[in-house]
């Protein structure tokens, strides 16, 4: 779906439909995972139905929105985007199902379904986010390279995103912080690793496969970063003020980990200017997009407003 927002910095016409445009994007993604996947009755038919599972358990596929709109903006389509826009929600998935397990946060609901080990045991949990994790790769691999950005690039930005300096650094100092008086500036470390870096991640892919220059990319990185930060703020305001049915995963998580979080360290209403302050840096970021970028604007609104 083509945008019609015509952006300029501040406002969007009333004519573009954000609900509508992400309805039109996340049956674009899930009709294009579906084709990426293995049939769930291929075999070993568990591990497939188990990917299947968490993949399609009614994500809200933000991040291959971001990616999608984030090659919009740069002249770019939907199409040469959509394995890249794919792969980060395998990736994004992996994680949740990892995270759920009991030996991490020990969730029993996510998506508002029971999570991966709750249907199918500890054992294909662990392989269904492994797979999950590999396959991003297999799709990725079926991008059609840019001028500026090959394949190898392409490879370099996910497999970075994903590993040991982003999210799984975010997700080891998130284990260790639990119980622990953490200062706001660690706490900025946890969430730009295990939040900011993948969706930041997504942004940028969606530039590289419009062939972005390096002053869009640029543009669209920190746009990213800012926007990843504030989207970890929401949510760590949504666990406390969301209901669990509301959320579609366990509310109240964090508190019951004694998990730090910005509302925790400087409470509620600050931290709700926090995301709105990150946001606005968000916002500042597009303009050297010119006045292309009111999707990613809207989106950014979205996710500031966001309920669950
Ligand atoms: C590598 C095991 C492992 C974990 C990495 C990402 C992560 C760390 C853990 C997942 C849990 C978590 C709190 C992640 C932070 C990002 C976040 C708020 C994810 C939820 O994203 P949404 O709201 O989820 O977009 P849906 O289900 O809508 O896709």
């Amino acid at each position: 779906m083509s945008a019609t927002a015509s952006g300029d910095g501040s406002s969007h016409p009333d004519c573009f439909d954000l609900q509508a445009y992400l309805n039109s994007q996340t049956l674009a993604v899930n009709q294009a995972l579906d084709r990426f996947l293995p049939r769930s009755q291929t075999k070993p038919a568990t591990i497939h139905k188990a990917m299947r599972y968490s993949l399609f358990a009614g994500g809200k596929r933000l991040r291959p929105a971001l990616c999608l709109a984030a090659a919009e903006a740069c002249g770019g389509d939907n199409l040469d985007t959509m394995p890249l826009a794919c792969a980060v929600e395998c990736i994004h998935t992996y994680s949740l199902i990892h995270d759920d397990l009991p030996a991490m946060d020990n969730d029993d609901y996510r998506r508002g379904k029971l999570t991966s080990h709750k249907v199918f045991g500890e054992g294909i949990a662990i392989l269904a986010g492994d797979a999950l994790l590999t396959q991003a790769f297999e799709i990725a691999a079926q991008c059609k390279g840019w001028p500026r950005y090959s394949h190898q690039t392409v490879f370099r930005e996910l497999t970075h995103a994903a590993g040991s300096l982003q999210l799984i650094a975010g997700q080891v100092a998130d284990l260790e912080g639990e119980g622990k008086a953490i200062s706001a500036s660690q706490l900025k470390y946890i969430h730009e690793r295990k939040t900011s870096a993948l969706l930041c991640c997504a942004v940028r892919l969606g530039g590289m496969s419009a062939n972005c220059t390096r002053s869009q990319l640029q543009a669209l990185t920190d746009f990213g970063y800012n926007v990843g930060l504030a989207f970890q703020v929401i949510d760590d305001i949504l666990d406390i003020t969301q209901s669990s049915e509301q959320l579609g995963k366990t509310a109240g998580k964090d508190a019951a980990a004694q998990k730090a979080t910005y509302p925790s360290i400087i409470g509620l209403d600050r931290s709700r200017q926090i995301a709105r302050r990150l946001t606005d840096r968000a916002f500042a970021a597009l303009r050297p997009l010119k006045g292309k970028s009111s999707v990613l604007e809207a989106l950014a609104s979205h996710l500031l407003k966001r309920d669950r």
